[in-house]
């Protein structure tokens, strides 16, 4: 059994090997299994570390949630216990407010739309944002769209939520935005989802393909119905504190080795989402569009008044929209 003490202990492990170089061994969390693009993203940046410092610096992912939630996983980031940590967008918007913003409501037309602004200076600030809150941003990686899935029936308008306890991230944005449908917003770690579904605790949830399929929430909520209402992106992160105790080149080598793994983990995911949409189509969801997104669009302008309340965030809504455009 992991707990905090033997995370600090090995995080901060620097064995002196015999020819006297020190050798540093990382930990990361993930709230994913194993074979989860997210984590197969990180493990392809621990095999580039691995090999481009000769074996000297070395990473060991602890996946599917076994260090605790991803609220508390970044506190054990931010306090500098635990060195690495790959979360979603949503448990960082109560720490850093500019991450808000890839989170906000059809802020995005197309995924391409999110990869560009985010590959782009927006995203760079948006990760840079996070230092001064003791966690250094590496890059992005994909979330695609979130929809709804829940046990009553397909939403086609907001007045199918209405009422139906739909399970959100610790965000107060999703919060909102599900409150402003109607439905009634509860908050959840990711873990406790698949039991609230089956127990009947909740109706439902939101979230991706591949969460939907990984997590076989599929199987206790059998209505897809793609609302794509938000295209918040994963973030990996180091505590400032393991970064600190890095060399300058050494950290030149993470971040690069971070930037190298997003196309990897792309290609997974794409891949990963035709799969997982097949796999729950095959097992018998039932999926569906809806009709008139914008229904659901239109009740957002509450949301987006009450979140966006800062120059720099405003700053960033406008770079993101103005990249909607290009090609
Ligand atoms: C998934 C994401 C997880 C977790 C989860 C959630 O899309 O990959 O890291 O944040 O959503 O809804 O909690």
């Amino acid at each position: 059994m992991i707990n905090r003490r033997h995370l600090i202990a090995s995080g901060a492990a620097l064995a002196v090997a015999g020819c006297g170089r020190k050798e540093r061994a990382l930990n990361s969390a993930d709230a994913h299994a194993s074979d989860y693009p997210t984590v197969q993203g990180v493990q392809a940046m621990a095999d580039m570390i691995a090999e481009r410092s000769g074996g000297r610096l070395s990473m060991k992912i602890f996946a599917g949630g076994q260090l605790g939630s991803e609220r508390d996983t970044l506190e054990l980031t931010v306090f500098g216990a635990l060195d690495l940590n790959r979360v979603n967008l949503a448990p960082l918007n109560s720490i850093a407010s500019e991450t808000v913003v890839p989170a906000l409501p059809f802020l995005f037309n197309s995924i391409g739309h999110m990869r560009r602004s985010l590959d782009g200076a927006p995203g760079q600030a948006i990760l840079d944002s996070l230092e001064p809150h003791g966690l250094v941003g590496l890059c992005f990686y994909d979330s695609g769209a979130r929809s709804f899935y829940n046990t009553r029936g397909p939403i086609m308008e907001p007045s199918d939520l209405r009422g139906l306890k739909i399970r959100v991230p610790n965000s107060d944005v999703y919060v909102s935005m599900v409150g402003a449908l109607g439905a009634n917003a509860t908050p959840m770690s990711f873990g406790e989802v698949y039991q609230g579904l089956v127990q009947g605790v909740i109706d439902g949830a939101e979230n991706n393909w591949p969460s939907y399929e990984a997590t076989r929430h599929f199987e206790a909520a059998r209505y897809y119905s793609l609302s794509r209402h938000v295209m918040a992106p994963e973030a990996l992160v180091m505590s400032k504190r393991s970064w600190d105790r890095l060399s300058p080149d050494d950290q030149d080598l993470f971040r690069q080795a971070a930037r190298d793994s997003v196309p990897v983990m792309r290609a997974l995911w794409d891949a990963r989402v035709d799969a997982s949409r097949q796999r729950v189509l095959d097992a018998g969801i039932q999926a569906n569009e809806i009709p008139d997104i914008g229904a659901f669009s239109e009740r957002m302008g509450d949301v987006w008044d009450r979140y966006v309340t800062t120059d720099i965030q405003r700053r960033l809504v406008e770079d993101i929209r103005n990249m909607g455009a290009e090609a």
